[in-house]
């Protein structure tokens, strides 16, 4: 589509929203400004830098589509790519295992901010912010598929200690960036199989987490969060870190909630539960992912319950207590596009939420005239999105749809074929 052809197109669009009360250029802007994380993990299938080769810890990738970025170099030539492909407010979602020891005799307990000087460049190069996550799989100090919540003490302090150096290279996160860090808390501790306690591993979670935020970090630019989930692979019958467990401990300590969307049973929805969790905690994290049939972490598509997540951000005013993040891993399609795919549905549906006409709808609701509300929901579905994104991603220099998978198969050709 030539640029004679989008502008017309966009102008279109304006009067068909302003029809319905929605300022287009308004809609852009807020929609622009909002931070979406992007997980590194999708581009080597969450097997990092420092020593795995392969992926445990109740969470699984499968395919072995070619390419996969195996030095930290090649991953963030590939995170490089991918944001090219996406307009926004684009942040980086870094693991632990991501570290980089450069031949160092350093185990995750002992991590610095030394190790990741490499990605904090970057991110200051790039202007760039970034979350953190301590990594509680894929190592030989779990105690089976227990990291904080094991019976063996001595594993139980490696992990405390890693959890608080996690802390700490978040603060220099931030401080480089300038701008807050996440540092998201998952846990698999759990049994495959019926266990007999349920109550000693939550015991001695609560005292590990306890002991871990007792450190003294930066609480302001730090926001550190606890992530539910249901059950693992191997881990069908016991979570410690279940959602009761890890939303109690979240408003009980003032810290985040991580809500995944892959982390409840199949007919529950994240959309439902961001309104009712924010009445107890100020911010949340999400991990936006995409559960087929289970935890299945496929790349997210422009669904109904991503537009539903996205609506509730935006219609709620909500863009300073909610934090997106993206989490999924597909390793049977090419990674990058795997990220362009994910990343630029998650801006799709923030501009679609943002250029709803919610006030009309929200007036209907409020004014009992739920035909009238119904009429409206349905009617925003057709409005002309496409168009507006069309404008938007050029205005920012960003490949159309239809474009930009071709710069992913040119990459493909002259890089990541050649690995
Ligand atoms: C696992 C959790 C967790 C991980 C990442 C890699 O089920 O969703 O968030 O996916 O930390
Ligand atoms: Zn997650």
């Amino acid at each position: 589509m030539g640029h004679t052809k989008i502008q017309q197109g966009f102008e279109f669009a304006k009067e068909a929203y302003a029809a319905y009360g929605v300022d287009v250029e308004d809609a852009i802007s807020r929609a622009d400004a909002i931070p979406v994380s992007m997980h590194c993990w999708q581009g080597d299938d969450v097997i990092g830098f420092d020593g795995s080769d392969s992926l445990s810890g109740g969470i699984q990738t499968t395919g072995n589509y070619p390419g996969r970025a195996r030095r930290p170099e090649e991953l963030r030539a590939d995170i490089d790519k991918a944001i090219s492909l996406i307009p926004g407010k684009t942040k980086l979602n870094l693991h632990a295992c991501y570290a980089e020891k450069n031949g160092k005799e350093i185990d995750r307990d002992a991590y610095t901010i030394a190790e990741f000087s490499d990605w904090l460049d970057w991110a200051k190069s790039g202007k760039i912010g970034l979350d953190f996550n301590p990594t509680y799989f894929s190592h030989p100090m779990m105690d089976g598929d227990f990291s904080l919540s094991s019976y063996n003490e001595s594993k139980r302090r490696f992990w405390i200690e890693h959890g608080k150096r996690c802390l700490e290279i978040a603060g220099a996160f931030a401080e480089g960036t300038g701008q807050p860090c996440t540092v998201n808390f998952w846990m698999p501790d759990g049994y495959k199989d019926t266990c007999a306690d349920t109550v000693k591993h939550r015991e001695i979670m609560t005292q590990s987490l306890d002991e871990i935020f007792a450190t003294a970090y930066d609480r302001k630019n730090v926001l550190a969060a606890v992530e539910s989930k249901l059950f693992g692979l191997g881990v069908e019958s016991h979570t410690v870190a279940s959602h009761e467990y890890a939303l109690g401990y979240a408003i009980s300590r003032n810290l985040r909630y991580t809500l995944d969307a892959g982390h409840f049973h199949p007919t529950e929805v994240i959309s439902a539960k961001i309104s009712a969790v924010l009445q107890f905690t100020d911010q949340i994290l999400l991990h936006v992912s995409r559960g087929v049939r289970w935890d299945s972490d496929h790349v997210i598509t422009l669904d109904d319950e991503l537009q539903r997540i996205m609506d509730e951000i935006v219609w709620n005013s909500y863009e300073n207590r909610v934090f997106i993040g993206l989490d999924y891993f597909d390793a049977s399609i090419n990674r990058i596009a795997a990220w362009a795919v994910g990343m630029r549905n998650a801006r799709k549906a923030i501009l679609n939420a943002c250029l709803a006409p919610v006030e009309r709808i929200r007036a209907a609701e409020y004014g009992e005239d739920f035909t009238s509300r119904l009429a409206l929901l349905e009617d925003r579905k057709t409005l002309p999105f496409g168009l507006v994104w069309a404008y938007y991603c050029e205005s920012r220099g960003i490949a159309q749809d239809g474009a930009w998978l071709d710069e992913v198969k040119v990459y493909e050709r002259t890089v990541l074929s050649k690995r």
